[in-house]
């Protein structure tokens, strides 16, 4: 064996040894998959589970649970193999020996929702360290409210070297360490080793200085020697920081001739080295078969935290705070939410204000911030531009906790990791800001909240070519068409007042994160019909109708509308009919039936309008249609001079839909 283990108890030993054999013999199974995580970090994984976390897993869904995030999703097997030790019911055996294979919730990575228990998905590196940020947050704005007999836990990370080489680290330890996460507690697998190789090819800084620079409590340890574990998990929790314990590993521990190598990383053993390692290991068993006695230690663990689940039950069912409490957990919406919403659509409806559509959403975010406790707002460095909050909104800071509004700093990637773990933890509905452009800082992150199905708004300003003189550093072109490529993601990028109401209005009905697109510049407002219907909840509408037959179709979305209908006035003094059909949401749209689309998309040539890039709009406009939009980045010059420049204009829309007639 390469080192000496140690433990009060040989028990751990076993127990740990039984992670270790589930997970080689698992990967082995499926000819394919990491080994050599889940050996390292067996002895870590067993003393935090054992005398450490709280989870309960006949009640996996426990709001004052430990979280456990393993950020090292390669290592999914140190997951499944705890989950089957632990006795989660959706963990049998079958699932261990069918690891990796379809339609198992042993995915290759952990997959949100695939099992209980699993937290997060992970296997982007540094992903889970950064929602793990998210969760610990909720934890300190949950328990502000409602106080440590309801809401008091930890929320525990296993990271690799490869998560804290991520750059979204960084946001995410300087973040944590400012607002001093106390109860979140990183455990580093510091086995110096990566896919290629040693660390030491790519890597020389010294993380526990970087740590502690971000305000962290930090340790090194031993992390096959169980006495130091336990000590540094009691430290840990002890401290006033969120804490960094440093763990030194061997990767594959307990591999006679591949410990401490990178071809333990991520292949299976084989069987040579398998049946080598079960000698050392003293371990005579078959594959997945787990000695009754080991079952029965892993067993005994949750028998203390069932105690802890029953007290906790208690204090809620005693709670006068406990309909609250339950409200933010379910996140519904109150009863007079929506005749608060319906009430100021029709106000807007009769006003109809010229506003940019991001103060359009400002707008209705004080309504909404009214009604809901439990919005979670925040921006990343750029309130004044996204205008994210809202007049009674307080902000949060080390010392307090009472209040609902985040200011991320310039760190949009771990903004988008956090929201997901506020998310996730269950309790707030997050929202957060940024220009648009910048959603590539955070795109990793914008998609896990799609795969996961996460309620996290996006509220992303400053749209188009319209944010004028920043230029095309500033100018999204291309994101529109990357996020409406994402599956199970509404991206809205509302014409007007109503629509950007209609919008939150949706977003914050839907389980599934949505995008809001708005713009920098002021937009005329076009909707003042009598009905209460929310048109953008159909992703889209036909906006004017003509009242004779239609010639035309022009489509459009946002600040590209006002184009639209001008257009269509215009042509209409030129005896051509052109309804305006506004398409704030594709995924909507799409969903809605064949009847309704043709119908609104008409049976005659089709225009499209939008001040970003074509990609995706053939299908809506077919092969013969006129795209009206960019096809290079923009400028920097006032918003007029560019929609010139660049060709988006009425005549030009006029002049397509002439030359369209003459073909058709
Ligand atoms: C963002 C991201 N980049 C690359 C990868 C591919 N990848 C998976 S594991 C890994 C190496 C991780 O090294 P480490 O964290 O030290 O894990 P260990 O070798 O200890 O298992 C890489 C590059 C990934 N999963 N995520």
């Amino acid at each position: 064996m390469q080192s000496q283990m140690r433990s009060k108890d040989n028990n751990n030993l076993l127990m740990a040894n039984a992670i270790r054999f589930l997970a080689m013999d698992a990967v082995q199974a499926a000819n394919s998959g990491h080994p050599g995580m889940p050996m390292g970090m067996a002895d870590v994984a067993t003393v935090l589970f054992k005398d450490f976390i709280n989870i309960y897993p006949n009640k996996p869904d426990w709001p004052d649970r430990d979280r456990f995030v393993l950020s090292a999703g390669h290592g999914s097997m140190l997951l499944y193999a705890l989950h089957y030790l632990l006795g989660y019911k959706d963990m049998p055996i079958e699932n261990i020996k069918n690891f990796r294979q379809l339609n198992y919730n042993t995915a290759g990575h952990p997959e949100f929702g695939h099992a209980k228990g699993i937290e997060t998905t992970t296997g982007p590196l540094g992903q889970g360290l950064a929602t793990a940020v998210g969760m610990a947050l909720s934890e300190k704005l949950m328990s502000s409210r409602f106080g440590a007999n309801l809401v008091n836990h930890y929320t525990y990370v296993i990271a690799g070297d490869g998560c804290l080489q991520e750059g979204i680290s960084h946001e995410a330890i300087e973040f944590s360490g400012h607002l001093k996460l106390s109860k979140l507690i990183i455990l580093w697998d510091n086995n110096e080793i990566s896919i290629d190789g040693s660390t030491s090819l790519s890597n020389s800084a010294n993380q526990i200085k970087r740590f502690k620079a971000a305000g962290w409590h930090t340790q090194i340890i031993d992390g096959h020697n169980h006495d130091e574990i336990n000590t540094a998990l009691i430290n840990a929790k002890k401290s006033r920081k969120p804490s960094l314990i440093s763990c030194k590993t061997k990767i594959g521990y307990g591999a006679p001739n591949l410990a401490g190598t990178s071809k333990t990383h991520g292949a299976p053993l084989g069987d040579d080295e398998i049946k080598a390692t079960r000698k050392a290991l003293g371990w005579s068993n078959e594959p997945f078969d787990i000695p009754s006695n080991i079952l029965a230690d892993w067993k005994k663990t949750t028998e203390k935290t069932k105690e802890l689940y029953k007290e906790w039950e208690k204090n809620l069912a005693e709670s006068p705070k406990r309909k609250r409490f339950l409200t933010f957990i379910d996140s519904n919406l109150p009863n007079s939410y929506q005749r608060k919403m319906n009430s100021f659509i029709k106000k807007m409806k009769q006003e109809m204000p010229k506003l940019a559509t991001r103060q359009s959403s400002q707008k209705t975010l004080e309504v909404i911030n009214q009604v809901i406790g439990n919005t979670l707002g925040g921006s990343a460095d750029l309130t004044g531009s996204n205008l994210t909050k809202t007049t009674n909104m307080k902000t949060i800071s080390a010392s307090k906790f009472s209040g609902n509004y985040i200011h991320y700093g310039i760190r949009e990637h771990a903004m988008g990791s956090i929201m997901n773990g506020v998310a996730l933890h269950k309790g707030f509905i997050p929202y957060g800001g940024t220009f648009l452009v910048f959603s590539d800082y955070m795109r990793a992150s914008i998609r896990l909240s799609a795969l996961m199905s996460l309620k996290v708004i996006y509220v992303l300003t400053h749209d188009s070519i319209g944010l004028g003189e920043d230029g095309p550093t500033h100018q999204p072109i291309e994101h529109l068409a990357i996020l409406r490529s994402t599956p199970n993601l509404n991206l809205i990028r509302p014409a007007d007042i109503v629509e950007t109401a209609e919008a939150w209005d949706v977003a914050l009905k839907t389980n599934r994160p949505t995008i809001l697109a708005l713009s920098r510049q002021g937009l005329k407002a076009f909707r003042s019909e009598k009905s209460t219907e929310n048109k953008v909840a159909r992703g889209g509408y036909i906006l004017n109708k003509v009242s004779t037959k239609r010639d035309i179709t022009i489509i459009a979305t946002g600040s590209e509308i006002e184009l639209a209908m001008e257009a269509s006035s215009l042509l209409h003094e030129d005896g051509i009919e052109a309804s305006v059909v506004s398409l704030p949401c594709w995924e909507l749209f799409d969903q809605q039936d064949g009847s309704y689309k043709k119908e609104v998309l008409g049976n005659c040539p089709r225009i499209a309008v939008e001040a970003a890039c074509e990609m995706g709009w053939s299908k809506y406009i077919g092969e013969k249609g006129i795209f009206i939009g960019m096809n290079s980045f923009g400028a920097s010059g006032p918003a007029s001079d560019l929609y010139e420049h660049f060709g988006i204009t009425t005549k030009a829309i006029m002049t397509s839909a002439k030359s369209l007639l003459k073909q058709f």
